[in-house]
């Protein structure tokens, strides 16, 4: 029987399409794939025997599902995936074989789908996938496919290629996971690394900086030197961070043992989940100047006067609904003979300031906190002692957001 006659058989049965391929070469496989009759009607699973053959250079369209099978070793075609006509069943690819790569996988959209390996065995692809809502289940083996859309990520092997990833939904890590994107992104999502799991960076950034990563208590990071921006870190206690030498680890917020940590630099000396030369860097709570002006100020920056009221955006960022045009002049108060000037300050504002003095208006110097002359103790004001001695003195406040 050739391939011609063994597809026109299988087509009028359907239900005898894996009976027939238990017949079939790897050569007449070649053959059913031929682009003239491109597509698989019903389910079919393939057993090749145990030469491993490669599926080459036939666009395939899968109507339903499809089993790949080890030993199958390659699928060099363009897959597509698709409800056909007639036909009530999402496509299906289930790579629940061992070391099976697909090279593309095309109109993956709302129809299709493709089911990473949930048994224990390895599994390899190279193909972009669309979660498309489902779970995919990552085992050993190298993943150099983009994935994108929104499901559910469970990430058991190495994460690699040059395609970022760009899926949403939640990503769950077992076992000990690197990640090896040469560009873009490895993980995306929310996060959770699993007991005893540990993620490994090979190469800066391979977390989505707006990824919340949450780590278990026998839990760890192995950031090997590396840098990346994550949003949100919640350790348990026990969980490490080792940053390996001189790696950051950056976040937007930190919780360890259900308490939110203050913004500033974790280290070893200072931080008992913290180990190697590196930090696990808190960006201070509060709004950015940049999500401030976005709303409030056009996008303009701090020296620019968005609503023409005489008060920089910078100005107004950093005061708050307290900032008037008065309090950007305020009164010199003396008391005791100690002269002082106090400014108010939106304690959610994320700004460094200095305070800067003159004699003269034109010749001006800068004190910068911590200063014995600058009390910051209340936060909703920053309070300057002008030095004693010289009649006339002016100062100013001058924010950085
Ligand atoms: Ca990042
Ligand atoms: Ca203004």
């Amino acid at each position: 029987m050739n391939a011609q006659q063994a597809l026109k058989k299988f087509l009028v049965p359907p239900e005898k399409v894996r009976e027939y391929f238990t017949y079939l070469h790897c050569a007449n496989i070649r053959a059913v794939l031929d682009p003239a009759v491109p597509m698989l009607p019903s389910t079919l699973e393939i057993k090749p025997p145990s030469r491993k053959p490669t599926i080459n250079n036939h666009p395939m369209k899968i109507l339903d599902r499809i089993h790949l099978r080890a030993p199958l070793k390659h699928l060099a075609c363009a897959v597509a995936l698709g409800l056909g006509a007639g036909t009530t069943h999402a496509a299906v690819i289930d790579i629940s074989g061992t070391n099976i790569n697909i090279d593309t996988v095309v109109g993956a959209g709302n129809t299709g789908r493709l089911i990473g390996d949930t048994s224990t065995a390895t599994s390899a692809f190279t193909s972009a996938l669309d979660l498309n809502g489902y779970t995919l289940t990552l085992n050993g083996g190298n993943k150099n496919g983009a994935i994108s859309g929104n499901g559910v990520v469970i990430v058991k092997g190495n994460i690699a290629g040059s395609t970022g990833n760009t899926y949403t939904g939640t990503t769950t890590v077992s076992g000990s996971v690197t990640l090896q994107k040469t560009a873009g992104n490895a993980l995306c999502g929310d996060i959770s690394v699993g007991a005893s799991a540990s993620l490994n960076w090979s190469y800066a950034n391979q977390i989505s900086d707006l990824s919340n990563m949450t780590l278990s208590a026998t839990a760890s990071l192995a950031l090997a030197g590396k840098a990346d921006t994550i949003a949100g870190l919640t350790l348990a206690t026990g969980a490490l961070v080792n940053t390996g030498a001189g790696g950051v680890l950056t976040a937007n917020s930190l919780t360890v043992a259900g308490v939110v940590q203050p913004g500033g630099t974790y280290t070893s000396s200072n931080s008992a989940f913290v180990t190697g030369s590196g930090s696990v860097v808190v960006l201070p709570a509060g709004t950015s100047y940049e999500i401030w002006a976005s709303t409030n100020a056009g996008g303009g920056a701090p020296n620019e006067d968005y609503d023409h009221d005489g008060m920089s955006n910078g100005l107004r960022y950093y005061m708050g609904a307290a900032g008037t045009l008065a309090a950007i002049s305020p009164p010199v108060v003396t008391t005791a003979g100690v002269r002082t000037v106090t400014w108010p300050r939106d304690p959610s504002a994320i700004a460094s300031f200095k305070v800067q003095v003159s004699t003269n208006l034109s010749t001006w110097t800068d004190v910068v906190p911590p200063n014995a002359a600058i009390d910051e103790s209340i936060p909703t004001q920053v309070t300057y002692t002008l030095p004693a001695g010289a009649a006339k003195q002016f100062c100013r406040l001058v924010v950085m957001p």
